[in-house]
């Protein structure tokens, strides 16, 4: 399979142009200059853009077309998804779609698990960031070499010369100032056979975090969190009792999550259900020996919020002027339903803001925060600084919370456009929210091709699998919370070990999510198990060997995943699991 440059394209807000360019060199594509280099590695591309108009040009998209030739058989896609919720894994070019063509499917949603928002062509697999391409004897891994200035989706589209694949800079509508030039982030290819295809993107994520700077160094997380258990309800009382049990048990960390804010947005402040101000809770914590976790949603503010009101220019907007929505949830209320407005990071106030909530916080003791629902800013609006791109908006955010928090706060993102925040965070969510449930709950309806997005254990098993080469590479992996609960669950055992297994041979953050009064010795053994193998997976990673899922390209739903000489089988299906351990040292 080889892969040929044939054009570029260029789409301004509203026009497209298309140039054919057959490799290095420079084309003029409307007012653009675009300027193609060999790059510093092999099979690497550099590329700027330079406007030579008199004045500003948004620029939606920029893209470097590759026609596919000489592919046997049929073509697989390894579909990275844009941020921590969204499915990552295998799809066939010409039979799966893009979730956004399946029938049904809702606008509402496509921005918040795409780089962009809008409808995919009839026929077309899209991948953000990085994707493996693969015919029946060879794979490419085609890649970019960082997020953090803008995103870059790969489109595998029907050409009229046959398959193409797009290397595409998305920049979102970013106004390129007259006489501006930019850099985009280079992008390569490396080969192997299908079967690689775990090692290829092991070597693209070691690449991208040396490049952006990750942060790896964080130890291995072991702890509580409120969430899957309590859900919105949770209490102070629920919260001590709690911690007065974890006093048997393990964790260094003890997160409190959704639930105890005074309203999204006014997160210094507690609710009804929270006598205790968040200074006194944090104390409390420490002194029993956990570091202190906090969730928020930093980017997010309920109309009803004091931020909201006291604020109102610090918000994105609409076309229209009204408020840009940044997401829907009636659990928060807030005076419009649920809908919650999106704070502008690009306003310098907001920025000051977010670093100052970040600083109270770490001073109050919340030395971990969970940052979530973190998509909000790159949604499409009005912002105060128009020439930034989506990502920046993100990365802007982050950026500021990481000032406001400083070096030693451990920053997990969640619902996180996952390019854009290499080097600012510790760990992130690389999958769908875990559940009481394997498979989805029935009654639950979920939105039309997004399925695969939404919570349930089953869901964060997949992408434990398929995203498990990225950890301790650009962070470390949360594949979220175990779920050892016996009663008020839907899991069985062989379910509820399947998972936890999973996660042990993943390395990632081992976080239990239960009222610990409802757990006995065999889920306490399951934890202890857990934190063995992961412990012994995380240190292999650190030194390089990453849990690798030999299957990426076999399955939709992979079944194998396998670490430090230990080799895990599930059945997605039947979610069971058989695990091999290796042999003990003698
Ligand atoms: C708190 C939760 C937990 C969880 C996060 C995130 O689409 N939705 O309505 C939706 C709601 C919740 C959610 C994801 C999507 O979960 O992943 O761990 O912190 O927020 O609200």
């Amino acid at each position: 399979m080889q892969l040929i440059p044939v054009r570029v394209e260029v789409e301004l807000d509203g026009a497209a142009v298309a140039v054919g360019l057959d490799g290095p060199g420079t084309v003029e594509a409307g007012p653009l200059d675009l300027a193609l280099v060999e790059g510093t590695g092999p099979g690497s591309f550099g590329w700027r853009i330079a406007n030579r108009a008199d004045d500003g040009v948004p620029v939606r998209s920029v893209a470097v077309v590759f026609a596919v030739q000489g592919h046997t058989g049929p073509l697989r896609m390894f579909r990275h998804g844009y941020q921590s919720w969204s499915r990552t894994g295998v799809a066939t070019f010409g039979v799966d779609r893009d979730p956004t063509t399946v029938d049904g499917s809702a606008a509402l949603v496509w921005g918040v698990h795409h780089a962009d928002p809008r409808r995919a062509r009839d026929g077309e697999l899209r991948s953000e960031w990085v994707t493996v391409l693969a015919d029946a004897t060879t794979a490419v891994r085609a890649g970019f070499d960082d997020g953090s200035s803008h995103d870059g989706t790969w489109r595998l589209r029907p050409g009229d010369g046959g398959p193409e694949l797009w290397a595409e800079a998305y920049l979102g509508g970013a106004v390129i100032a007259a006489g501006e030039a930019r850099r985009l982030h280079a992008f390569s290819f490396d080969h192997g056979e299908p079967g690689d295809a775990a090692e290829l993107l092991g070597r693209w994520a070691e690449h991208a975090g040396g490049i952006a700077g990750a942060r790896v160094g964080a130890p291995y997380q072991v702890g509580w969190c409120s969430w899957y258990q309590y859900f919105h309800g949770v209490s102070e009382a629920d919260l001590r009792a709690n911690l007065a049990l974890a006093a048997d048990w393990p964790f260094e960390l003890f997160q409190l999550d959704d639930g105890y804010q005074a309203a999204i947005g006014d997160w210094l402040e507690t609710n009804e259900r929270f006598p205790s101000p968040l200074d006194a809770l944090a104390a409390d914590i420490t002194a029993a020996g956990r570091r202190a976790g906090l969730w928020l949603a930093p980017f997010l503010v309920a109309p009803d919020s004091r931020v909201a009101t006291e604020h109102p220019d610090w918000l994105a907007r609409l076309g229209d002027g009204t408020p840009l929505p940044g997401m829907l949830n009636p659990n928060w209320g807030g005076g419009r339903d649920g809908i919650m407005y999106t704070l502008d990071t690009t306003h310098p106030e907001v920025a000051a803001h977010l670093e100052a909530v970040a600083a109270t916080l770490v001073a109050w003791g919340f030395t971990y925060l969970k940052l979530d629902f973190t998509f909000a800013p790159s949604f499409d609006g009005i912002w105060t600084d128009p020439a930034r791109t989506p990502a920046e908006r993100v990365r802007a955010g982050y950026a500021a919370i990481r000032r406001g928090a400083g070096d030693d706060c451990f920053l997990l993102g969640c619902g996180v456009p996952l390019a854009n925040v290499v080097g600012l965070v510790d760990g992130n969510r690389i999958g769908a929210d875990v559940a009481p449930s394997w498979e989805l709950e029935p009654d639950r309806h979920w939105l039309e091709g997004y399925a695969d997005t939404e919570p349930s254990t089953r869901n964060a098993y997949a992408n434990t699998c398929t995203r498990a080469f990225m950890h301790r590479r650009l962070w470390l992996n949360d594949p979220d919370c175990l779920m050892l609960r016996a009663e008020q669950t839907a899991l069985s055992a062989d379910a509820r070990r399947a998972w936890a297994e999973t996660v042990a041979v993943s390395g990632g953050m081992a976080l239990v999510s239960d009222d610990l009064s409802l757990l006995g010795g065999e889920a306490r053994e399951l934890l202890d198990e857990v934190v063995a193998i992961g412990r012994v997976v995380d240190e292999a990673a650190r030194r390089g060997e990453v849990p690798r899922c030999p299957d990426l390209l076999d399955h939709r739903v992979p079944r194998q995943l396998e670490a430090a000489g230990y080799q895990l089988t599930v059945d997605p299906d039947a979610a069971v699991s058989s695990l091999v351990t290796p042999p003990a040292p003698s």
